[in-house]
């Protein structure tokens, strides 16, 4: 399996990150566990600390969490893809939980922040009530059940990965994904996650970010 971690200067957290894979549970189970961070030219340590820690690390130059992923998603291997965050925000602990349910046959998992605890400050009053409005907003357009479709946390079946058909540069490929994988038929569920406060200021810009996963979750409905 692959733990797939999109950093821009997180030398703060990606060790920590890394550090709490629970790579000796994967390994009772049979599963080798392979870390990949993909790097879009941290001015930091980032791409250091993780091949310090084993991980993979890839460069892609274009900036934007979805060339990221993107980048990440052409050199996967093993049967199971696992994303999270760099900014240890999203407790690592959790892809055993994740990995039971694609054994039982599902195809994709969400961690669902809003369906789990939040550390203080973890989330700013506007990201909440505009995670909530973009949840409403998925469910209406793609009649799916999902409470919290930008969440950074993913549990996938290879296959499913390589299936997707992915144009988004930003914080909008979390959408980009999820409508792929609604119209794709997968069989989709969540499980509720802790979430806990970043240690330094986030990237995203709520409002500007906000407007372009909306923009992504009409013209993917709408669009084609
Ligand atoms: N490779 C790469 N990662 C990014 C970029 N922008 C953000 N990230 C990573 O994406 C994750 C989420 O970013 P963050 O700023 O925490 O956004 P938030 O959690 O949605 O508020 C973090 O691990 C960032 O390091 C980027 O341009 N390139
Ligand atoms: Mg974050």
């Amino acid at each position: 399996m692959c733990i797939l971690l999109p950093a821009l200067n997180e030398e703060d957290a990606i060790g920590r990150v890394i550090d709490e894979i629970p790579r000796a549970e994967m390994a009772s189970k049979g599963y080798k566990t392979r870390v990949i961070v993909v790097d879009n030219g941290s001015k930091d340590k980032t791409g250091e600390i993780a091949r310090g820690k084993g991980a993979d690390v890839i460069v892609q130059p274009v900036r934007g969490k979805g060339m990221a992923l993107r980048a990440g998603f052409k050199s996967l291997s093993g049967d199971f893809v696992f994303i999270l965050d760099s900014d240890y925000t999203y407790p690592a602990t959790h892809i055993t939980e994740m990995l039971e349910k694609l054994e039982q046959g599902y195809d994709v998992i969400m961690g669902s922040r809003l369906r789990g605890r939040m550390g203080e400050g973890a989330m700013s009053k506007v990201n909440l009530v505009g995670n909530h409005l973009l949840a409403l907003m998925t469910n209406i357009l793609y009649g799916t059940r999902i409470s919290d479709p930008c969440t950074g946390y993913w549990g996938m079946r290879r296959e499913v990965v390589e299936r997707l058909k992915l144009n988004a540069l930003g914080f909008e490929v979390e959408a980009d994904m999820l409508t792929e994988i609604a119209r794709d038929g997968c069989k989709i569920t969540e499980i509720p996650i802790a979430y806990r406060r970043r240690s330094t200021p986030p990237k995203l810009n709520s409002l500007r970010d906000g407007f372009k996963i909306g923009k992504m979750l009409l013209k993917k409905r709408f669009g084609r």
